[in-house]
């Protein structure tokens, strides 16, 4: 692990923190290879069941170190590799998960940190966070996947908005914009992302996995290719022992327990 990416499990959750708050999680190399190697472990770990990713102090990411040589605005050929190098790895990380992930952005994120919110599957914000989609301020194009998930969730016309003109959305604005899926007080954000990502936890990891695939694939296909993909994952998720033991619980009349498998 690294100084600054902070691993921890507790009640199936694997709670990823960014932690270098002095520069607002800003992600130089460390950090980058820091929460590749957190998400990884995150993905081996049989004890966690989901992921909450969040950043330490009052900011969740400023996105790229814009201080860190690697990153600074120099040839084409450097930002394609760090690009490529890490942050791609990191969003397919992030995106192949298989368990849920949850974003708990306790405050600020820009550019490539507002990637990593988008590129998860729920996001709890704290009131007084604000999203700055920073790329074209500084004379750059969305990366880290905000091309592929801001059309996804809030459509074209709105990404465009929100990329060309750069005007930072608060919370508020996310959760009128489906873009959060709920916002809470400040301080009471560790605890509500927490929670929420525990009650995934509990819940039947193999299915949330298929739901998102058919939910990605059905984006990409048409209602014919959707309905066969369909068919294969319910036939995945129908041979779980969670599936079997619902069905049970269903017949007692009790309240199932998910194992996640
Ligand atoms: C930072 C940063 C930062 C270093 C605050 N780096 N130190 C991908 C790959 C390849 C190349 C390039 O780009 C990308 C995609 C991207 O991520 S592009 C977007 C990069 N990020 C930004 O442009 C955001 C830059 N930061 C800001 O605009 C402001 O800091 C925000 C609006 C985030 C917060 O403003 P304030 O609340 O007023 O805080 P601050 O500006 O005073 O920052 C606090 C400290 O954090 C400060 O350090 P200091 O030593 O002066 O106290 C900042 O320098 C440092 N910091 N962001 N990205």
């Amino acid at each position: 692990m690294s100084d600054t990416v902070q691993y921890h499990l507790a009640d199936g959750v694997a709670t990823i923190t960014l932690d270098r708050p002095e520069a607002l999680n800003a992600l130089d190399t460390a950090t980058q290879e820091g929460l590749a190697g957190a998400l990884d472990r995150a993905r081996d770990d049989g004890d966690a069941r989901a992921v909450l990713l969040t950043g330490a102090g009052r900011a969740f990411c400023a996105g790229q170190d814009l201080r860190e040589q690697a990153g600074a605005p120099g040839s084409e050929a450097d930002l394609s590799d760090t690009v490529r190098k890490h942050y791609n790895p990191i969003i397919r990380g992030i995106t192949r998960m298989p368990k849920p992930v949850v974003a708990g952005v306790n405050g600020t994120a820009a550019g490539a940190g507002v990637s990593l919110a988008l590129a998860c599957d729920l996001r709890v914000l704290a009131d007084t966070a604000k999203l700055s989609m920073a790329f074209a301020d500084i004379g750059l194009t969305a990366d880290s996947g905000a091309s592929w998930s801001l059309p996804r969730l809030i459509g074209r016309a709105r990404a465009l908005e929100v990329l060309m003109l750069g005007e930072p959305v608060t919370a508020q604005r996310a959760l009128e914009l489906g873009l959060a899926t709920s916002v809470v007080d400040a301080g009471e954000l560790p605890a509500a992302a927490h929670d929420l990502t525990a009650r995934l936890a509990a819940g039947p990891t193999v299915a949330y996995h298929a739901i998102r695939s058919a939910v990605d694939y059905g984006l990409e296909h048409g209602l014919a290719e959707t309905l066969e993909r369909e068919a294969e994952l319910q036939a995945e998720c129908g041979r779980t022992a969670d599936h079997r033991n619902a069905r049970e619980a269903f017949r007692n009349k009790e309240t199932p327990r998910f194992e996640g498998r």
